[in-house]
Formats: C-alpha cells, structure tokens, sequence
C-alpha cells in the first residue's frame, strides 16, 4: 500500500529535507506510520525529532537554515499547534529563512465514511474555519493539499517559494482523510521546482554604480545580513579592499565584514548617535540591510549619494519603510558585487585616492579598537558585557558558530567577539525574542562538526523554553555551550522607557516591571530537563576557568554546559 502520506515523506526526502521538528497529534497517524513503514522497511526518510515546543522546533528549523541554506520540515498539530509555534514564525519570516511548516487539520467526515474520519472528540474542538490564515501575514505561500495524488508537487512547489529569494518560511496543511489516502506512486522530481536564479543587475547600472563609487570621495557600504551568504562577504572584501570602501554594520544578523579589517568600521544598532563614518560618507551603498540607520538620531548627510541593492529592496512586508536612495535595485548581493568587480577590473583607479582613503577608515578603525581593549578590563569585581565576551572569545576557534540573542548587548556581542570569518556569528533576523536556544539545537544537526555557542540575554534564555530545548540537546546529541548574559531582567524594556520618558516617574521609581530579583537558577533547569552542566559565575576571575571546564564538557563529553554569568543589575 501506498498512501499519501508516504508520498508526502518521500518527497521531502528527494526535496532534501534531512529533518523533521515534530510536535504530533491526533492529525498525524497516517505520518506516523508512514515514518514507521520506512525504519522497519529500510526506506530512506527524514529523521524525526521529537520537539516538545513547536517554537523550538521551527527555531531548530530556522537555525539549520541559517548555515545550510535548506529548508527543513516542522510538523506540527492543526490549528493550535500552528498557534504554538508562536514568535518564531515572525523570526523566519523577517529573517527571510526557508522553512516548510506542515500541519494536519481535523477530519472533514465524522460517520466513518473514509479512513482517518472523526473518532476523538478534539476533532470537533480543533476544527477552525480559517487554518491558514493564522499564519498568512507570516508566510510565503500557504495551502490546503486536497488530495495525496498531488501531495508531491505541492510539496516541491512550497519549496520552490521557500527557496526563491527573499526566501521564507511556507505552510501546508492536510486532514487526516488525505493523509490516509491510497494513491499511485507519481514520477515528480524536485528538480522541475527549481528556486529562481539569483537576480543580478543590468549591466547599464553596474555601469553608474561604478563610476558614482569611483568618484566618491569617501564611500561607505552598510550592510546588515549580506554575510548570510559567504561567497557575498568575499566579494565585498575584494572590492572594498580594491577601492578603500569603509563598512558599517547596521544590526547585523550574520558577520559581513571581517573585523580585523581597517575598513571595518564596526556595527550600530539602537544607540542614539550620529555614526562618524556614516556622516562623513558622500555615497552610500546599502546592501542587504531592512534598517540601514534609525534617521532620528544617526543618518548620512543631506547631499550624500545613496544607492541600495537588495533582494527585497520595497520592504514588502514593512507597512513603512523609505531611505532616500538615488537608486534602487533588486539584485542578490553576491551576484551584484561580482558583476560590480568584473567592471572595476577594467577600470582606471585613482591609486592616490584610494590610499587617502584607505589612511583614513584605517585610523577610525585603530581608534575603535582601542576603545574596545580599553572596555574588555573588568570593572572591579563586576563582570561587564564586554569582559564577558572577550572572555568568551578565547575558547571560540574558526569552527565554532556564535548565536547572538544578546538584546541590549547585541552590539557588545559582536564588537568583543571581533568574528573574522563569515558565518561564524548570526542573530534570528527578527524580533521575537527565544530564537537563540532551538537555533542551537538547529546548528548542531546541520553542522556536528562544529562548536556552538548561544550568547543569551536572562529574558531571552526564558522565552526560549529551555526545558524543550535541553531535554532535545541531550535526546539527540547536539551539545552545545550557552552562556547568559544575566542581568536579572529585562534592560530593553526599561531602555526604551528612559529613552521616551528620561526625567519622568519611570527614572525614578524602584521597580518598574522588568527585574527578575531573586532570579530563576537558569542553569539548574537545563540541568534538570537535560542534564546539562550547570555553572554560575558571579566573579571576574572565576569566569576563565568556568568557561574552560563548560567547554570543556561540550567538547569532550559532549554535553551541553549553561553557564549563568551574573553581571550588574539592570
Ligand atoms: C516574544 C517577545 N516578547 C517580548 C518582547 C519585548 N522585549 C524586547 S527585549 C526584551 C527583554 C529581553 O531581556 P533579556 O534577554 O534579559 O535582555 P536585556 O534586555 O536584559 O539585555 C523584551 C521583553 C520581544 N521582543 N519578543
Ligand atoms: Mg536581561
């Protein structure tokens, strides 16, 4: 017997979908037995992983996207399971990761009339009339499969719109009726769903970028999320090599830029001042970036010439959205800077300006640097953010991969990690805070060759339902080190008060909602749900050696380790 279902496993497979994040339900019997048809049989499918959160478990998804560029299957339960998967739906959306979610839906006869007919009464409960649309806002593409006798090409069409730039999560669903559903075998291949081809630039404006770059006297690129592809980063350093073009990082989700580079001028995120290399920059090249300043407070000058690639340049999915850019494009920003490359080869440079140049972004550089060996000493005996992850960095190498879910600290992160090869960082890309635990868990699968480490804010290291997560870590192996940044509460919240209200009853009130004194034993519930290692350090000098025997216990007894770092209260 062949069944929908069966169809359905087969496809993912061919699609090349390695994993399935499964939270499962009265929906999905025909999946299950299919999945246990193809273990005891031999037939090759995707591995289930049992996810006892479905945030979890598309976070999963969407930090295995992150490093491999596949989408990958989260299956969860009809409505209220789509429900479940909550904030980091938002996160693969605005990350613009592939991802398939599929979930079952109630059976639609409830006399027996078909195999998979009602028989429990949640049926009734969990029938909705509109499914999909809980996720509509959020998704790429979304549909019903009414029959499995198309259940493939679905399957790859949905894919097809995951993969295709801006990429994205996409969302199927099917009763249990259709699931159950004897069908021929079908010849559909997923190589007639192919992704559209990287969009590249015309060659008329390869030409005006060329020369507007060439004439500028002080250019610089901003950039937020080009290093999701590395070949982008390669292509940046050789031009901006070529030509003494500084980088800024605004919020940046990856590592675009190495950070050893005097071109390098360092990341912005939510600070209210104006940026010097942004305000001395007569051309602007923005590429790949959904918040490239926050004009109230930091913008390029009036007069400064701005040009924007990206694969989703309109923003489509922000209701407001404008940067006063002379020109826009819509290219991928690997392709755009090869074929920029390609022309400068061919190109007279004024060798004398690009040494001025280059002498310049080199002594901002320098200076950045000072200042963040100055802030790395501790204070004390207070373990600050940037002793912290300078810290950090000495048991990081080249194959380890850094989750950011630092919040306030994200800058901190990045500046005092000084990540130098692409991938070595990345952040969700959206706004929802837990991403960093699942996406860990995520990373591991896609990668069991490399260190992970999660940087995590306390607040975050809650939302990302730690219990699911560990309990996962230690089920399929995927240990990891997580280290939390923990200043007892929320600081972000209060931030953006005092920021609106500086002198209001905020500032001065003792407690305004956001502290978590006395707090949770973080590394205790990681221990409990998952055996992890579980350390607090609360000295400067106790953290070096902590963070040896953490890493330690990954690396060799492979195990995930949770060490809870106690700075300054909020
Ligand atoms: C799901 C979700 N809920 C609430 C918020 C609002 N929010 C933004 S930052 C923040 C606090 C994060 O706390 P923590 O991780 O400890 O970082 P800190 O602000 O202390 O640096 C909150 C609650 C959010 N972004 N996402
Ligand atoms: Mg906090």
């Amino acid at each position: 017997m062949y069944t929908a279902s069966m169809a359905l496993i087969e496809a993912l497979r061919e699609a090349g979908v390695s994993f399935i994040f499964a939270n499962l339900g009265s929906d999905h019997p025909a999946i299950v037995e299919s999945l246990a048809e193809a273990g005891a049989t031999g037939r090759p499918a995707p591995r289930l992983i049992t996810c006892p959160n479905e945030m979890v478990a598309l976070s999963a998804a969407h930090g295995f996207a992150q490093v491999t560029g596949r989408a990958q299957a989260v299956l969860v339960h009809v409505e209220c399971g789509t429900q479940a998967l909550a904030g980091a739906l938002h996160n693969a959306a605005k990350g613009r990761v592939p991802v398939l979610i599929f979930a079952g839906a109630s059976p639609f006869t409830q006399e027996g009339e078909m195999r998979g007919s009602r028989n429990e009464f949640i049926q009734w409960i969990q029938d909705v009339f509109d499914q999909r649309g809980l996720v509509r806002g959020y998704v790429k593409y979304d549909n019903e499969i009414h029959t499995g006798r198309n259940i493939k090409q679905m399957v790859f069409r949905a894919l097809q719109f995951a993969h295709s730039d801006p990429k994205g999560p996409v969302y199927l669903m099917a009763a249990r009726e259709v699931l159950e559903e004897e069908v021929p075998p079908v010849a559909a291949r997923p190589e007639n769903w192919p992704p559209i081809a990287p969009c590249a630039l015309a060659a008329s404006d390869v030409e005006s970028i060329v020369a507007d770059l060439l004439k500028a006297r002080r250019p610089l690129v901003v950039t937020s999320y080009l290093g999701r592809n590395p070949d982008a980063v390669r292509r940046l350093e050789r031009l901006c090599g070529r030509l003494a073009i500084g980088v800024l990082e605004s919020a940046p989700g990856y590592v675009n830029y190495p950070a050893d580079s005097a071109l390098y001028q360092g990341n912005q995120w939510n600070e209210p001042e104006q940026n010097r290399a942004l305000d001395e920059a007569d051309l602007v090249l923005v590429v790949d970036s959904d918040v490239p300043w926050i004009p109230t407070a930091n913008k390029p000058r009036g007069g400064a010439v701005i040009y924007q690639i990206d694969v989703d340049p309109l923003k489509e999915q922000m209701p407001l959205w404008q940067i006063p850019a002379r020109r826009v494009f819509r290219a991928d920003a690997a392709t755009a800077l090869s074929q920029i490359n390609e022309r400068l080869d061919a190109a007279s440079i004024n060798e004398e300006s690009v040494k001025i140049r280059g002498t310049h972004y080199a002594s901002l550089s320098e200076a950045r640097r000072q200042k963040l060996l100055r802030d790395e000493r501790p204070e004390g005996d207070v373990i600050t953010p940037a002793y912290l992850t300078a810290c950090v960095r000495q048991h990081i190498d080249r194959d380890t991969v850094v989750l950011n879910e630092g919040i306030t600290n994200y800058g901190t992160i990045i500046d005092h990690l000084g990540a130098i090869h692409a991938g070595q960082m990345l952040a969700s890309g959206g706004g929802s805070l837990g991403w960093s635990g699942g996406a860990a868990v995520g990373v591991k699968l896609a990668c069991p060759e490399k260190t992970v480490v999660c940087l995590t804010g306390d607040g975050s290291y809650m939302f990302s339902v730690p219990s699911s997560v560990h309990w996962i870590a230690r089920r399929y192996q995927t240990p990891f080190l997580q280290v939390i940044y923990n200043n007892r509460g929320w600081k972000a919240p209060k931030l953006s008060t005092l920021a609106i209200h500086p002198d209001g009853h905020a500032g001065r009130a003792e407690e305004i909602g956001v502290s978590f004194d006395p707090p949770p034993d973080y590394s205790g519930i990681a221990a409990a749900a998952g055996g992890a290692f579980a350390l607090i350090v609360r000295r400067p000098e106790e953290l070096n050696p902590a963070l040896a025997e953490a890493m330690n216990v990954v690396r060799q007894e492979r195990r995930c380790a949770v060490v809870d770092v106690w700075l300054a209260h909020l």
